[in-house]
């Protein structure tokens, strides 16, 4: 059992004890035990082996503690089970829905027996809701945006969460006998933002269904869903559904490619092979035999042109290998085609990071610190941003402290050698679209990096022209996070990409790649159309520690998937050419 598993079985508990109405203190306690948990750098079930006391832990009490070594010795808490029978468990997903806290969601179930989201759906149309003591016309309203938000998000996981939870499930399949390769594919393979499920391939010549055994005895599944002679599922702790299947070497590429998706670009590519006559399925590629009707053919009937890797399979349809960051039918098809599929920038090709915060705002560690860790990274140059100071919960940059900064950075310069560092700062775009630094100070900057972090609830056209508006400065270099999304948490704010992006281009303003996995903003689609502009792409970690500086990869991911080769890419070129491109305007 994964970290994560453990976090997210306390935060049910917090959410479930909030509802009944326990002591805020209690509630507190598990809230403070998952903060730990959540950034934690060691497996708890590491420690829980090796009898380390748990309550060592900053914000681990006792009881907490033994909570945590149940869940991971028995796999369940009996406090869980007991106040959900007095509760139940589905009322956490109505707390999680914004507009609906652990009070409100006691009523609606108290009141109008909600015990789920599809429930409260339903008491709204039929205007039970509205009547109820607390909730009038415009929390009802608030309500119906926030399921209408869940429904896009429900059962997905984030992909640096999947890549926790799968780590051990992984490793555990590859100890299973007789299993010669093990891969993941779908969407995992694919480096989607989020994951509905992970699909998993066991390469393997021998009895799949002792391998399927194997599998679903995984010590982390809370449920089996199924258990065949070549296919198993079973549920994590966490909610994440794993699919296994067993597959022999002569068809694993045609597996591989086939499990790998998308739906989309398997139709496509389908499409391909039928104007070849040819068919494609998980088992290989076949000719289809002289007059045979292919919907009565046997799953290996014809003649096998393909079938063991990936490569083959594609040649044998006249395509050149697809990275899978590609797969979505957005034109790949066409290009492998045409042999012209992009070039696609590698996390290699990063040479420095222009986005990152340290303690002269909401960072954790030192301007210095930050640099050397991006110095052991290999990175050429770097921008440390820290927030200006509209910001002032975090202490956000006044111009005078932005000028103490500047002395920090003179002698960050002088002790760190091997690094260009950059004085620079994220400042905040006001709401009327001017910036939250005098142009004296920007003037003096070298990197100016805007962004949004207020104001998000603008209508579309207001937050369009303020975000134009403030690239109109001449100062600016690069627009952070620019739709302020947070993924599965908060929707982009409304506002005309396109249009922005059309005004960078003219501008020459950058537009960030934020490589956060909470973020990923610009997205995919966006930055592909960034490209077309000839915007230039930046990819940042917007990192608050060193740790962070490690999200890099998945901004590339998220690049690559926008069809992002090196070129594009602002961060790839050499600290002299980044500072060409710097004084473009000059
Ligand atoms: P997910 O799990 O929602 O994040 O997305 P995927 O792409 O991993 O989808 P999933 O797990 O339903 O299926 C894995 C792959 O298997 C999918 O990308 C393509 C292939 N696949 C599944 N069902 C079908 C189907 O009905 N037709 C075709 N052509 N391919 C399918
Ligand atoms: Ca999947
Ligand atoms: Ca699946
Ligand atoms: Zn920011």
């Amino acid at each position: 059992m994964e970290n994560l598993d453990v976090s997210r079985t306390l935060t049910t508990l917090a959410d479930l004890l909030e509802i009944q109405g326990a002591s805020p203190f209690r509630i507190r306690a598990y809230r403070n035990a998952v903060n730990t948990i959540d950034s934690l750098s060691r497996p708890l079930s590491d420690m829980v082996s090796a009898g380390e006391d748990l309550t060592e832990l900053s914000g681990v009490g006792k009881s907490v503690a033994k909570h945590i070594t149940e869940l991971l010795t028995t796999g369940r808490i009996t406090r869980l089970d007991e106040v959900s029978a007095e509760v139940p468990v589905t009322l956490v997903e109505l707390v999680r829905l914004g507009g609906v806290g652990p009070k409100k969601a006691k009523k609606l179930f108290d009141e109008l027996d909600v015990r789920t989201i599809d429930d409260l759906e339903e008491r709204i149309e039929s205007g039970a809701v509205e009547g109820l003591d607390g909730f009038g016309l415009k929390s009802v309203e608030k309500i119906k945006r926030s399921i209408e938000d869940h429904r896009k998000h429900t059962g997905r996981f984030q992909i640096h969460e999947v890549e926790k939870l799968i780590a051990s499930v992984l490793e555990h399949v590859e100890a299973a006998p007789g299993v010669d390769e093990v891969r993941v594919a779908g969407s995992l393979r694919r480096r989607r933002e989020t994951i509905g499920d992970v699909d998993i391939l066991a390469r393997c010549e021998g009895d799949g269904s002792a391998v399927v055994d194997h599998f679903v005895a995984f010590d982390g599944a809370a449920r089996v869903e199924g258990a065949g002679p070549t296919k198993g599922t079973i549920v994590l702790h966490s909610g994440l559904q794993v699919d296994l299947r067993v597959i022999p070497a002569r068809s694993y590429g045609a597996a591989l490619q086939y499990f790998t998706g998308s739906k989309a670009h398997n139709v496509a590519v389908r499409t391909r092979a039928v104007r070849e006559g040819l068919r494609v399925n998980e088992w290989g590629v076949f000719r289809i035999p002289e007059g045979a009707d292919p919907q009565e053919l046997d799953k290996e009937d014809g003649e096998r042109l393909a079938g063991s890797s990936e490569e083959e399979v594609y040649a044998a349809l006249g395509l050149s290998w697809v990275p899978p960051v590609l797969r979505e039918n957005r034109g790949e098809v066409e290009a492998a085609l045409a042999d012209e599929l992009p070039d696609l920038v590698t996390l290699d090709d990063i040479r420095g990071d222009l986005q990152m915060h340290s303690t002269w705002s909401d960072g954790k560690v030192s301007l210095e610190e930050m640099t050397l860790a991006c110095r052991d990274l290999g990175y050429e140059y770097i921008a440390v941003t820290d927030h200006s100071q509209a910001m002032a919960m975090v202490q956000g940059l006044t111009p005078e402290r932005a000028r103490e900064q500047w002395v920090e950075v003179d002698e960050v310069r002088e002790r760190v050698e091997g690094i260009r560092l950059y004085r620079s700062a994220e400042i905040d775009i006001m709401k009327d679209g001017s910036l939250d630094l005098p142009d004296e100070i920007l003037e003096e900057l070298d990197v100016v990096v805007i962004s949004v972090h207020s104001f998000m609830d603008l209508d579309r056209k207001a937050q369009t022209e303020r975000v134009i508006k403030a690239m109109m400065n001449p100062t600016v270099d690069i627009l952070a996070h620019p739709t302020g999304r947070r993924i599965n948490r908060r929707e982009p704010f409304p506002m005309d990409v396109e249009a922005v992006l059309e005004a960078a281009a003219e501008l020459q303003v950058a537009v960030e790649l934020n490589a956060n996995p909470n973020r990923l903003d610009l997205n995919d689609v966006h930055v592909h159309r960034a490209k077309e502009l000839g915007v230039p792409v930046v990819i940042s970690t917007d990192a608050h520690s060193p740790r962070g500086l490690k999200d890099m990869r998945f901004g590339v991911d998220q690049a690559r998937r926008g069809w992002l080769t090196r070129d594009d890419v602002l961060n790839t070129k050499s600290a002299d050419d980044f500072e060409r491109w710097l004084s473009r305007r000059a």
